[in-house]
């Protein structure tokens, strides 16, 4: 694969680390061709996320950007002047850690608008936001995950927030689509990034992931950002409003069904 997204400029919001689903779509954007800007969320973030933008392309640029905050959402659109801008991933989500282990009937209000805010009322904002930029037939994608439509232990209030971003992905592919815009989410299998450290039982659950997909083990970030870079490139332009599963096929399997074929590798 090279040169898919060529001459196209894409905004990637939510790098934290090197182990980030949003680096890995970088560097995925960035063998395409792409030219990169990169959004952290945080002053704390700020030197690590430089670093990272200066290994993925030397035009590449870091910007300090918290959804929560209009402001620096305004000051991103600034940044970006005068476009156009071809792609904007979102790769953000957060919930009180206690919203993801004590029972979801004990979610507090609070807690229950903070992850919605952040983690799906924020794809509207940025969309929002950029929309005026992407005059060219932008693409817009946000990442999502399985307990937006099962219950999956102990992802609570974020399995409501990830609901409630797959219908702002379809509302806002209906709202955007007269202009050109397409707007997809891709679902993928867990992964080891900061976003799952310390979440209780995370290793038993990439183990029970990988003996139960079809493909018998677990899925990379670089899988995502390969299915990234498609969804960004011209081969997707008739797909818009779409949930693309990147996840060894654990989707489609019915638990308790173990075939007792092969198991993985070790
Ligand atoms: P990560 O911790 O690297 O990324 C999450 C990002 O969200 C961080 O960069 C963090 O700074 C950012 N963020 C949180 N609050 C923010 C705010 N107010 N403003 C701006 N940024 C904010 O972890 P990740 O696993 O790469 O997560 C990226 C996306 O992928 C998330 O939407 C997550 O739900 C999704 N996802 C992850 C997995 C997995 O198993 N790791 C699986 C499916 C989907
Ligand atoms: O979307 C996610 C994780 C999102 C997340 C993670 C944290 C940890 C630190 C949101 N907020 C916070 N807040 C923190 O304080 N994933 C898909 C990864 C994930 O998280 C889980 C999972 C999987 C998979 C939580 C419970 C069960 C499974």
């Amino acid at each position: 694969m090279s040169n898919l997204m060529h001459g196209k400029t894409a905004l990637i919001l939510g790098v934290a680390n090197k182990w980030s689903l949003a680096y890995a779509i970088g560097q995925a954007f960035a063998r395409e061709g792409a030219n990169l800007v990169i959004t952290y969320q945080g002053e704390r973030q700020k030197l690590t996320v430089e670093e990272l933008a200066a290994e993925l392309s030397p035009t590449a640029r870091a910007i300090q950007c918290d959804v929560t905050k209009p402001d620096e959402l305004a000051s991103l659109v600034e940044a970006l002047q005068p476009g156009p801008l071809d792609a904007v991933v979102h790769s953000i989500a957060f919930a009180n850690r206690e919203d993801l282990s004590r029972p979801f009937s004990e979610t507090s209000r609070d807690g229950f608008v903070l992850a919605l805010e952040v983690s799906a009322y924020s794809l509207v904002a940025v969309a929002k936001a950029m929309a005026p930029l992407m005059t060219g037939g932008g693409s817009v994608i946000t990442l999502s995950y399985l307990g937006a439509v099962r219950v999956i232990p102990n992802y609570n209030v974020m399995g409501v927030a990830k609901a409630a971003l797959e219908a702002n992905v379809r509302y806002m592919a209906a709202t955007l689509g007269p202009e050109g815009t397409r707007v997809n989410g891709i679902s993928a299998g867990p992964i080891k990034t900061l976003a799952a450290a310390g979440i209780a039982g995370f290793s038993t659950m990439l183990k029970n992931f990988a003996n139960a997909a079809p493909l018998r083990r677990n899925v990379t970030a670089d899988e995502v950002g390969n299915v990234a870079a498609f969804l960004m490139s011209d081969w997707a332009s008739a797909m818009t409003g779409e949930i693309l599963y990147v996840d060894n096929g654990y989707s489609q399997v019915a638990a308790g069904m173990d075939d007792g074929g092969e198991k993985p590798k070790e």
